[in-house]
């Protein structure tokens, strides 16, 4: 964590590596270390949705090869690791029948929709997810992009306000 007043200092590449681990899309990062300086958080937090709302198929493709499957738990050091592993913190993975329904539905999915199932995953149950999941293979491709990019922004914006303080 590092307080606004700092990451407004740092020089370009500096800045632009403390927030990269919040998405895998580097054009937002870059904007966003080019908007700098940055009057509070909330001015920070509305830059980041604002350029995050610009996001279609190919930022969230991109953004996904960061961004292992629920239920598998990525090993590593890696900042975005370490982060996935906090995220999905409430998904019980020693609940073997709850491992092997998500393994099976992120199959179904990534069949249906030819890419990984994306949720924010903090604050919800394995079970929630699980039902997520069955709600959201019921979508049309369309609906399914605009809500994959809607978690996305999510997962972004909280791993951002987790990395910069006021
Ligand atoms: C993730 C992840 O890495 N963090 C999160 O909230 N959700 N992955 C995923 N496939 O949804």
């Amino acid at each position: 964590m590092i307080a606004l007043k700092h990451f407004n200092q740092l020089d370009n590449d500096a800045a632009a590596a403390l927030i990269a681990p919040c998405v895998a899309i580097p054009m937002w990062a870059a904007a966003l270390v080019q908007g700098r300086p940055y009057v509070d958080l909330p001015a920070l937090l509305s830059a980041a949705r604002e350029t995050a709302q610009a996001w279609g198929e190919a930022e969230l493709a991109q953004a996904l090869s960061a961004h292992p499957r629920i239920g598998e738990k990525p090993g590593g050091q890696q900042a975005h690791a370490a982060l996935s592993r906090q995220e999905q913190g409430a998904v019980n993975a020693s609940d073997a029948q709850l491992a092997q329904a998500l393994r099976e539905g992120n199959a179904r999915y990534e069949t249906r929709f030819g890419r990984i199932f994306l949720i924010r995953a903090k604050g919800r149950s394995g079970e929630e997810v699980l039902a997520a999941l069955e709600q959201r293979l019921k979508n049309s491709d369309a609906q399914e992009v605009a809500e994959s990019l809607a978690q996305l922004r999510e997962i972004t914006l909280l791993r951002l306000e987790g990395a910069i303080s006021e």
